[in-house]
């Protein structure tokens, strides 16, 4: 894939994150909606404000880059800082109480332990993992690796950290994926049925196939969910983006039409289908609205510098064509 390709699908990936995220906070904790009216609410909104999701994910990306890869401690006082100066962005309430544990001396690996039972198996860690997913797009193992690790910080429980490194995953599938090669549904779910370890996503990954080509939204979310919960909103992300592969319009406005978390839903398909199709795929009107976006867009080329700096071989790239 040529250098210019990549760099569009880095910023499609961050970019693609942000605005599903600023779409669907609209209708999170809501029902399901016809998409001509998530339309007409996207034509009346003047800005695209984001949420926690693509908060933290801007808090993951910084870190990584400040670190030049995952350091546990940085990364958890990147989040403290951001969350500090913006508490405002509609965060979790697992998060805030983390945060305030680590200031007071528990250490970033342990804290996420003390809350639930377990740690938390929400899916904020999977809302996150974005740049994970473009840092550590070339070694799956290392993308586990990472994404655990990460996820860890807020979200130790095992579902949890599953669905972040999941999530990653599809990101990474998608951006290694030139964005005029047709993407084989059946194939990259096969993928995704080999990466996962824990059994409920592998049931998840089975009814994903299953549900290709259903017209029903309604048994979609019966099979897949569209809750706050990791292993009932990654799967549902990643569906939204098979079921739309050609499209981040499309993708996004039927995530956000299945209801339930949708600015997290909307914004994890959205990472996917930006990452696969690449930054000019999403409506230039969206991209104009976000909040922020020059911000997000340096972050996402830096990703694109330090993964292609220190993994690719110079001689994998291709010149411009
Ligand atoms: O996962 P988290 O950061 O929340 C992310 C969500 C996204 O939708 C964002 O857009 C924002 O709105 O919030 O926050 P957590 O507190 O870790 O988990 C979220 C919720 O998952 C909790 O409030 C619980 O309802 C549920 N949950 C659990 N419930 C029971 N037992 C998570 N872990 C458990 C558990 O172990
Ligand atoms: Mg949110
Ligand atoms: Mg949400």
């Amino acid at each position: 894939m040529c250098r210019g390709k990549l760099k569009s699908k880095f910023l499609g990936c961050l970019v693609g994150a942000a605005i599903g995220d600023g779409l669907g906070a609209w209708r999170e904790g809501k029902g399901m909606v016809k998409r001509e009216e998530i339309e007409l609410l996207t034509d009346r909104l003047e800005q695209l404000t984001y949420t926690d999701d693509t908060h933290m994910t801007i808090g993951v990306a910084e870190s990584l880059i400040e670190s030049n890869g995952f350091d546990g401690e940085h990364m958890a006082q990147t989040f403290i800082r951001n969350y500090e100066s913006e508490p405002w962005r509609g965060y979790g309430p697992g998060p805030p109480r983390i945060f305030r544990m680590i200031k007071s001396g528990e250490p970033w690996h342990s804290a996420a332990n003390k809350i639930y039972k377990g740690g938390s198996f929400g899916n904020g860690s999977a809302m996150r993992v974005a740049p994970t997913g473009l840092l550590y797009y070339h070694n799956s193992t290392e993308l586990r690796e990472i994404a655990y690790k990460s996820s860890s910080i807020t979200h130790s429980h095992e579902l949890a950290k599953e669905g972040a490194a999941l999530q990653a995953y599809a990101v990474a599938l998608a951006l290694n994926t030139p964005p005029d090669e047709e993407i084989d549904q059946e194939a990259f779910i096969l993928k995704l049925q080999n990466f996962a370890r824990n059994q409920l996503y592998k049931e998840k990954i089975a009814s994903m196939k299953e549900l290709l080509g259903e017209q029903d939204r309604r048994q979609v979310v019966a099979a897949l969910g569209n809750g706050i919960e990791a292993p009932r909103s990654v799967p549902t992300a990643i569906y939204c983006f098979l079921s739309h592969l050609r499209s981040y319009k499309d993708c996004v406005t039927y995530a956000i039409s299945l209801g339930g978390d949708t600015d997290t839903i909307a914004s994890m398909a959205g990472a996917i289908s930006g990452a696969y199709l690449g930054i000019n795929a999403i409506p230039d009107r969206w991209r104009a609205k976000l909040e922020n976006r020059a911000y997000i867009e340096a972050l996402a080329e830096r990703l694109y510098q330090i993964a292609t700096l220190n993994f690719i071989p110079l001689q994998h790239l291709e010149q411009e064509d």
